[in-house]
């Protein structure tokens, strides 16, 4: 018998403001950093440019390897495509989108607020009300088809003004900063918006750190994850002050790590990779406090942080409600030489002979999802929700316009049957919103190409096209999914 979902179980899609909204310099938005993040491809970097202090352009890696020259200010450069500029105009487009997420079924649907949209610059005492306005219209647009919203509060973009003023989360201010942007957006959405995420995966920033940094840059590192747990834990407080109805989630990005041999050190060392990269994040925000393991992560490159008493209290009563993750991929890591290691952005590991790979190098398995789920559950004990998952990949549209894209329906088949078995062995998973679920910029390579969506968006890398919206054949197969609560996943689907 096939596995049913409960009838509460919140199916739905995910987005993100930077990547999906598009519309960067109107109604009195502000820039963030993905405004002045170029476009890349799988085996080429994303660069953020600037003008330094002689007035000459440059550019520099993005994704936090790059530090900003001396003087230097950050920039648009006319020769330069910065994809999230337009994005895929949710802006202009939620009704329409909301429309189609409505005709799958959708019960959820995950976005992230803007901050520069409600702050522009992070500091001005006063919301912008065009900003306030924008989200509120989108959620009361999904409230009139019963989609609950998700919303992230920050999802890879604080104000550029502050990352110039103060670096990258490098200063106590923006804990202040933070609390005074989560409370305005709890206050404003009271009553629309019940489910929340503070930090969209927050473990990046230690997880995908090279190893072969210096120590400045670990210290730089932990430090700007500490003051995020506190920010964290203010929001939560102050989320659940303006309303006890809300729940309010971390989001970790989750990935499975495997031993590539039974040596163990490899083991151990996978073991390690569980504690550095996912569970140092996840206890401090679920148990309020700083894992044994800690002081371990910190010796070994000698960090010493600012963390006072008070920050640890905050900690403490900060835990969130639920614990959301992002999941992918698994990764087999060795401690052996091992030159077969996996290309592709973000994935490094070995390549897992029992593994696929995305034409991205990230390793599908379904498995993994089950392994990951049920490890956590046990944990933490604290309902869980998948919020991003999916398969990042080509598609080609048909003469007719119809696009198939039976690798997508595969991919999301193997995962729902393996949350259905984490389910019936006790993990309270609540929710399952796809990655992608309309076309959108890839946040790893910047891409428009590398889709992941059950609609169709018409643009391109180059930054052309319609932004015509069409159903994948995977959206009529979604919403017989939604409709029979995860029952039916075999092939077959009614246009
Ligand atoms: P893209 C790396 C590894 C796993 C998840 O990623 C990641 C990343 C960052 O690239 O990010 C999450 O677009 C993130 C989304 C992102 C999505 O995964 O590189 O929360 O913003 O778009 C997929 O294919």
């Amino acid at each position: 018998m096939a596995f049913k979902f409960d009838e509460k179980f919140f199916w739905g899609g995910a987005t993100a403001a930077n990547q999906y909204e598009g519309g960067w310099n109107e109604g009195g938005r502000g820039p963030a950093k993905t405004d002045v993040t170029t476009g890349g491809t799988v085996n080429t970097p994303r660069y953020v440019t600037y003008i330094d202090k002689d007035g000459n352009p440059g550019k520099m890696p993005g994704h936090g390897a790059g530090k900003l020259p001396e003087g230097a200010k950050y920039a648009v450069l006319d020769t330069e495509l910065y994809p999230n500029h337009k994005a895929v105009d949710f802006y202009h487009h939620y009704k329409e989108d909301i429309a189609l997420f409505a005709e799958m079924g959708f019960k959820m649907f995950r976005m992230s607020i803007s901050w520069s949209r409600i702050y522009p610059t992070g500091e001005e005492d006063e919301p912008n009300q065009e900003g306030i306005e924008f989200y509120r219209n989108v959620f009361k647009e999904l409230r009139k088809y019963n989609i609950e919203p998700l919303v992230t509060i920050w999802h890879f973009d604080t104000p550029l003004a502050l990352e110039e003023k103060y670096g990258d989360w490098q200063n106590r201010i923006y804990i202040s900063l933070f609390e005074k942007y989560a409370r305005t957006v709890f206050t404003e959405f009271k009553g629309l918006v019940k489910y929340w995420l503070t930090f969209n995966e927050i473990n990046n920033t230690i997880n995908f750190l090279p190893d072969d940094l210096p120590d400045a840059a670990y210290q730089e590192a932990y430090q700007h994850l500490h003051y995020q747990f506190v920010a964290s834990a203010r929001a939560v407080q102050v989320g659940h002050e303006i309303d006890p109805e809300n729940m309010i989630g971390c989001m970790i990005c989750g990935i499975t790590y495997y031993p590539f041999t039974c040596d163990p050190k490899d083991i151990l060392f996978s073991r390690s990779k569980w504690e550095k990269g996912i569970f140092y994040c996840g206890d401090v925000q679920c148990k309020g406090k700083y894992p044994t393991f800690t002081k371990r992560l910190w010796d070994e490159h000698n960090v010493k942080l600012d963390i006072t008493d008070e920050d640890l209290e905050e900690l403490k009563k900060g835990t969130v409600d639920m614990y959301t993750f992002s999941y992918y991929m698994s990764q087999a890591v060795t401690t052996h030489k091992n030159d077969d290691v996996v290309g592709g952005n973000m994935s490094t590991g070995v390549r897992n002979p029992y593994m696929e790979y995305s034409d991205w190098g990230w390793g599908v398995d379904a498995d993994g999802l089950r392994y990951y789920l049920e490890m956590i559950y046990d944990r933490y004990e604290k309902p869980l929700m998948v919020v991003e998952n999916g398969l990042g990949a080509y598609d080609t549209v048909e003469e007719d316009g119809s696009i198939h894209d039976p690798f997508r329906i595969d991919y999301y088949r193997r995962h729902i049957l393996s949350m259905a078995e984490a389910i019936k062995n006790g993990v309270d998973l609540i929710a399952y919103t796809t990655w992608g679920c309309i076309d959108l910029v890839s946040a790893g390579t910047g891409e428009m190409r590398k889709r992941y969506g059950f609609i169709y968006v018409d643009m391109d890398d180059e930054g052309k096209g319609t932004m015509n919206r069409s159903r994948k054949d995977s959206f009529y197969w979604y919403k017989k999914v939604i409709a029979s609560q995860g029952t039916d996943l075999d092939d077959s689907f009614e246009k």
